[in-house]
């Protein structure tokens, strides 16, 4: 078992099904600081197996309190609207302000939901940053060269058997361009498709970017957990980029579930050097791992193509 850098939480799964009164399970979901304590955005599979978002609390990252009731979004237009499937939220602050982005699936398609909120209680819908379809994207926590920057990641409809990580920039949120390709499958565990996970988070050595990638054995999809480092000017750039995996599903929570052998990272608390990595397990529960910023960084580099 891979346990060098991560040190999973003694208390995993730290949120169960159990949470919420309706939830068939509760998975990959967005976690960050706010005021004393914690907040975030829940993805609960319902058991009517609509995926919705429910807010949640935390005085210490680990004891959560999550609302039973979905979230609600106001949208001054009416075609820009939360759908019956909402998943796989990300969250980024800036300034004062936390942007969610997810997974807003429509008729079409997976398409990248983007909303705002100060206070975790109301939530203002903004413009849809990117077309259908696209199931993975995450906000830099600043501007580069001016500009607001995502990571994300174009899909299909279905199940996608591929997947490449791209960055675009804005002057306001709302107008995306400047694309570029950043990274793509490559041999082994993420041979498949890479998607990115947490914000990225900002060192010396370049923005690191914890990402998912996945692997098809002949049994169906594993995802396991990488990290790249990327250029701070040009996070298009790759520096470093794992070949060997940070975190693989070896536990039983992340062996036996809705989906098995699954670890989706999708949050990551910093505290200086020290990182609590949020992440679903087998579509089902979610965990936490720790582990130093600088080890991540180090195992990177030295465990890089
Ligand atoms: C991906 C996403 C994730 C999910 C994973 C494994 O395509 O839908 O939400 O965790 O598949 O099922």
């Amino acid at each position: 078992m891979n346990e060098t850098v991560f040190k999973r939480h003694p208390l995993n799964p730290i949120i169960t099904p159990r949470a919420v009164p309706r939830a068939n399970s509760i998975h990959n979901s967005a976690i960050v600081r706010h005021g004393d304590g914690y907040a975030g955005i829940f993805r609960v599979d319902e058991i009517n197996m609509n995926f919705t978002l429910h807010v949640g609390w935390s005085p210490d990252g680990l004891n959560w309190q999550i609302e039973p009731e979905p979230l609600h979004m106001e949208s001054s237009d009416p075609d820009v609207v939360m759908n019956a499937h909402s998943y796989d939220p990300r969250i980024t602050k800036l300034d004062d302000t936390y942007y969610i982005t997810w997974c807003n699936a429509n008729a079409q398609g997976p398409q990248i939901g983007l909303a705002a909120t100060k206070d975790f209680k109301s939530f203002q819908q903004m413009e849809n940053p990117l077309p259908t379809a696209n199931r993975n994207c995450v906000i830099f926590p600043r501007k580069i060269n001016g500009k607001y920057a995502i990571y994300h990641r174009p899909s299909d409809r279905g199940h996608t058997p591929f997947g490449d990580i791209f960055y675009a920039t804005s002057p306001d949120l709302e107008h995306w361009g400047h694309h570029r390709f950043v990274f793509g499958p490559r041999g082994g565990w993420q041979s498949t498709k890479v998607g990115p996970g947490p914000a990225p988070i900002e060192t010396p050595e370049g923005w690191l970017l914890i990402y998912h990638g996945v692997w098809t054995s002949c049994n169906g999809y594993l995802y396991y957990a990488g990290g790249a480092l990327l250029d701070l000017d040009q996070p298009w750039k790759v520096l470093y980029r794992t070949q060997d995996y940070l975190l693989a599903p070896t536990e039983i929570y992340e062996r036996v579930g809705d989906v098995p052998n699954v670890v989706f990272p999708s949050s990551a608390v910093v505290d200086g050097d020290n990182l609590r990595l949020y992440y679903g397990c087998a579509d089902t529960c979610i965990s936490a791992a720790d582990a130093k910023i600088s080890e991540i960084v180090d195992f990177v580099k030295t465990h890089s193509f």
